[in-house]
């Protein structure tokens, strides 16, 4: 059961979101209205607010920032028809909205979102429960992975991206690495910082690493990185943390995968746009396994486009697969862009990858990840 606040100017909405949350065991309260709402703001209690942009006496993005400073703790939602932009972007980049729901929307939808919302604050309040040591669970977990991330057990390691006709390396992929007995695998270091929130301090090892690298690497080799599709959602954050790769921002390109959910693209088109302005090129990673790829295709112009094992794998006896990464290729000649076959591991998937012309290639045919860099020419 959560208290809910409601503030929107329409009846109807009201309704429908009171019956719908109501459903779930919620206790909604309801505003109608800027100025009703600033006063159940003001007296505070709630877990979630639910707040319309446009009222006739006011802005939601206002109310949203009063919340924020009167209740930190309470979760903040805005309901808009997505009219405008550039200031609902510029209150999710300020974190002014954890969520927004595009009107019209229906309760089902509403239901889900909610659940999603309330779930994710539910582990964060879970793991703050107390160890049976007396410390808190929590914090032994943060100074776990703080310790593995600041040690030198934790690596940026290099996997070669080469070009597919001369062999010649265009750069690397950088790939998160832990010799630590206790968090030994990259998953388990994201899942954590996941449900910590502290993908950024992950963020941030790995910038410095990536820096380090920069300047060991000869000076034409691109650095591929991977961005966490939750990185995505504070562009100010994620803009600090990558600020010792911004001197060299041309040569290093940032992987946005496919895979990640956003039910805005073009959102995130505007979001992309300020990584590209900062010099970074961008690669679309996980082509073909995500959910969104084809989407962010249009909306990321990314130079590269990386195709993902799951059709890389056995393509030469698939003329499906080969058609697939044909189109891919062709779209990407439109577009000014280049295809990188990702999980190359035999002569034969190479070579059917070569004839259909796919320029780069990066797998353990070429070259697993390694913590010091082959020394072949690059392109
Ligand atoms: O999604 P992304 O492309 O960032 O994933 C990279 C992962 O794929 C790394 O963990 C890397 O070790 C792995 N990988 C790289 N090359 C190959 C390959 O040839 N085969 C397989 N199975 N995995 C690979
Ligand atoms: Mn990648």
């Amino acid at each position: 059961m959560a208290r809910i606040l409601c503030i929107d100017d329409e009846p109807g909405i009201q309704r429908m979101v009171r019956n719908a949350l109501e459903r779930d065991g919620h206790v909604v309260t309801e505003a109608l209205g800027c100025t009703a709402g600033r006063l159940l703001v003001e007296a505070g209690g709630y877990d979630l607010a639910l707040v319309d942009r446009r009222m006739p006496d006011g802005d939601g993005l206002d109310l949203l920032s009063l919340l924020r400073a009167r209740m930190p703790g309470c979760i903040r939602v805005l309901m808009t028809g997505f009219l405008d932009l550039e200031a609902v972007m510029g209150a999710i980049n300020n974190a002014e909205v954890h969520r927004v729901i595009e009107k019209p929307f229906d309760s089902q939808r509403l239901r889900q979102e909610l659940r999603e919302l309330l779930d994710d604050a539910h582990l964060g309040t879970r793991s703050l429960l107390m160890h049976p040591l007396g410390g808190s669970l929590h914090e032994d977990e943060r100074a776990l992975l703080s310790g593995v991330l600041h040690s030198t057990a934790f690596r940026l390691d290099l996997q070669p991206i080469v070009t597919a006709t001369s062999g010649q390396t265009l750069g690397f992929e950088g790939l998160m690495r832990s010799g630590h007995p206790r968090l030994p695998l990259p998953t388990q270091i994201l899942e954590l910082a996941e449900r910590l929130h502290m993908l950024r301090t992950v963020g941030r090892s790995v910038a410095t690493r990536a820096a380090a690298w920069l300047d060991r690497l000869p000076p034409q080799a691109r650095l591929f990185l991977n961005v966490h599709p939750e990185e995505l959602d504070d562009m100010s954050a994620l803009q600090s943390q990558l600020e010792p790769l911004i001197p060299a921002a041309g040569r290093v390109v940032l992987e946005i995968t496919g895979a990640c959910h956003d039910r805005w693209p073009e959102v995130l088109g505007v979001r992309l746009r300020r990584l590209k302005a900062l010099g970074f090129s961008l690669a679309l990673d996980d082509m073909a396994a995500g959910q969104s790829g084809l989407v962010l295709l249009a909306e990321a112009e990314p130079a590269f486009i990386k195709v993902d094992r799951s059709i890389v794998q056995d393509i030469q006896g698939s003329n499906r697969k080969r058609r697939l990464v044909e189109l891919l290729c062709t779209f990407a000649q439109m577009t000014q862009a280049d295809v990188i076959a990702g999980g190359v591991e035999t002569d034969a998937e190479a070579n059917a990858l070569r004839n259909i012309g796919v320029p780069y290639m990066q797998g353990y045919l070429f070259g697993r990840p390694a913590a010091e860099p082959p020394a072949a020419p690059c392109a």
